[in-house]
């Protein structure tokens, strides 16, 4: 079964209540998810790749899923800045 990364709920830590500690979680899962995306492809559909970098699904939210969600949000926030410009008055 696929194990996906990503879940988005108001409650994020399951402790009942919506506090600034889930605000954070959201924003970390945010963060993480175009690598962890990636991740989840290569692990599902790329069995090779898979195997020859050693991903495993503990490797969401880790070194790999970091770097690339990062090399993403920085071309990714000019782009979405620009598009904001233009709906402006
Ligand atoms: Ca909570």
């Amino acid at each position: 079964m696929a194990i996906k990364p990503w879940e988005f709920v108001a409650d994020m830590n399951s402790d009942g209540v919506f506090t600034m500690s889930d605000i954070v979680e959201i924003l970390i899962q945010l963060f993480f998810l175009p690598g962890d995306s990636l991740l989840f492809l290569i692990l599902n559909y790329l069995p090779k790749v898979t195997e020859s970098l050693e991903f495993s699904y503990d490797d969401y939210h880790g070194m790999f899923a970091g770097i690339v969600s990062f090399i993403v949000w920085v071309f990714l926030i000019p782009i979405i800045v620009k598009v904001i410009k233009l709906f402006k008055p």
